[in-house]
């Protein structure tokens, strides 16, 4: 029998549905613009089975995929589970036989050595192939259209890392996927790898290098030039595993770094520069880009940590007000002998989870969306919160002028990332519109909503009822038609 815990993480909106479903022609309120023809793609972590330990976080949940496809005014809903390697062995089994997040000693005897990857992170397209990524393990491959899982990949063979980050960056000029593994050599490991990827799907060339400390690598950013690596002290030791307390804890005795790697084939670990910061939590990038020397880095930054369920690795008490995490700006410059990164606050928001225009990765921009904590404004827990944060903003930031825009979501809900949409291919940065999902917590329901990217201060234009309810959300990513069904031809 199955019975998910009665728990915060598995009750109430949490509890996980499961749901594969395909719903064609979803009701909507408003308009969606006749020329919207893509697909928005995201993913959530959800359990299949309960978990073996009897609690767990949503970060170990298994990745499900949701995809949207907008065409003549229309939306079509299909969403199935990323069917990876450990899906498959515990859907054979009937039961849960994977253990705690990013700790193998946890496991049933018989999946010792397998891939424990969740593909719960990120839905990705590149070269027309979905990717499904866990930064524990390789790219899970799946068809963009059908969802099926085709499997996990190495690029045949050339991949010869053993994890790939969750938050691959396709550079506008070369159309090559940017992406990086940590713990490159195995569970806890300082080893990374950077990697390019050509559109044919090739990879092109890796580069190793080892990082001062085991951290937590979620996200980078790149520029014409440069990966940029921000390193926080989000640490863990097989001393944690052992004793099974939560994989990462927060070391605020360490400092945080900057790496700059250059990004060609020839680089070496002697090649990268490190930057040294006080130690802070910096999870997600926006966007980045260099002129000649001088880099600019833009991230949400928290000076302690943000994530309550990653406690303190010396058990401090969780602090909602330095856990906060404001865009900020870091800044370098190669050509003078600097050890250390410059910081500045580019917006008063509480906001995480920042999208920007992605045809101008790599490259100076002007905007920027965010899920904001907008502190203002009442706060009604009915039904649970999804994920623990009151997210309850839509925010927006013009980094030209320093105007700002937000829009609340009201007393009962919390929204997801947000996904930015060209109006067309070679429309303006920020001409488009902005596509997310938002939780209805006490109606246990999800809606989608499209904004004018610019004006997003206005509400909706167009309100998309979502049948099933989704839980807390990770990452999405818009694909053009055109994107999508290289695959297909090929
Ligand atoms: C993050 C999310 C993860 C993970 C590590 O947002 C870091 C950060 C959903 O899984 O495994
Ligand atoms: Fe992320």
């Amino acid at each position: 029998m199955t019975h998910f815990p009665e728990v915060p993480a598995f009750t109430g909106f949490n509890k996980p549905s499961r749901v594969e479903a395909d719903v064609q022609d979803l009701d909507v309120q408003g308009v969606i613009p006749p020329e919207l023809d893509g697909t928005f793609y995201r993913v959530q972590p959800e359990h299949q089975f309960p978990p073996k330990l009897g609690n767990d976080i949503a970060f170990n949940g298994d990745g499900m995929i949701s995809m949207f496809r907008f065409k003549h005014g229309k939306v079509d809903y299909r969403q199935r589970w990323a069917k990876t390697d450990k899906w498959k062995l515990e859907n054979a089994a009937g039961r849960a036989l994977f253990g705690a997040y990013r700790n193998p000693l946890t496991d049933d005897e018989e999946v010792k050595g397998k891939i424990r990857g969740t593909a719960n992170t990120n839905a990705y397209i590149h070269g027309g192939r979905l990717y499904a990524l866990k930064e524990d393990s390789p790219a899970l491959v799946m068809d963009p259209n059908s969802l099926e899982t085709f499997g996990y990949t190495d690029f045949d063979g050339k991949m010869t890392g053993e994890t790939f980050s969750a938050h691959p960056k396709t550079d506008p000029v070369t159309g090559n996927m940017c992406s990086f593994g940590y713990a490159s050599k195995g569970v806890l490991t300082t080893d990374m790898t950077y990697y390019e990827v050509s559109p044919e799907g090739e990879l092109l060339f890796e580069i190793w290098w080892q990082n001062p400390y085991y951290a937590m690598m979620h996200d980078f950013a790149i520029t014409q030039d440069y990966a940029l690596f921000p390193v926080m002290p989000m640490t863990s030791s097989w001393e944690r595993l052992e004793a099974v307390k939560p994989h990462f804890g927060f070391d605020t005795s360490m400092p945080s770094y900057l790496a700059v790697v250059p990004r060609k084939p020839v680089t070496t670990a002697a090649d990268i520069r490190w930057f040294k910061g006080p130690s802070c939590f910096a999870g997600h990038v926006m966007n980045a880009w260099n002129e000649g020397t001088k880099i600019t880095l833009d991230l949400p930054v928290a000076s302690n940590n943000m994530m309550p369920f990653f406690p303190d690795i010396n058990d401090a008490p969780f602090d909602p007000v330095t856990g906060s995490t404001y865009l900020s700006r870091w800044t370098v410059d190669l050509s003078q002998n600097e050890e250390e990164y410059r910081s500045e606050r580019l917006s008063n928001m509480i906001g995480e989870f920042p999208k920007y225009d992605d045809r101008v990765t790599g490259k100076k921009y002007r905007y920027g969306w965010l899920v904001v904590i907008d502190p203002s404004q009442p706060v009604e827990i009915k039904g649970g919160s999804a994920g623990g944060w009151v997210m309850n903003t839509l925010g927006f930031v013009d980094l030209e002028t320093g105007a700002e825009q937000k829009y609340w979501v009201g007393p009962v809900s919390s929204i997801q990332e947000p996904c930015f949409i060209p109006r067309s291919p070679d429309a303006a940065e920020g001409d488009g519109w902005i596509v997310m999902v938002v939780n209805r917590l006490e109606e246990r329901g999800s809606e989608l909503l499209l904004f004018d990217a610019l004006e997003i201060a206005k509400g909706p234009i167009a309100t998309i009822s979502i049948p099933v309810r989704l839980r807390f959300g990770l990452h999405g990513n818009w694909a053009d038609a055109a994107a999508t069904q290289s695959l297909e031809a090929a």
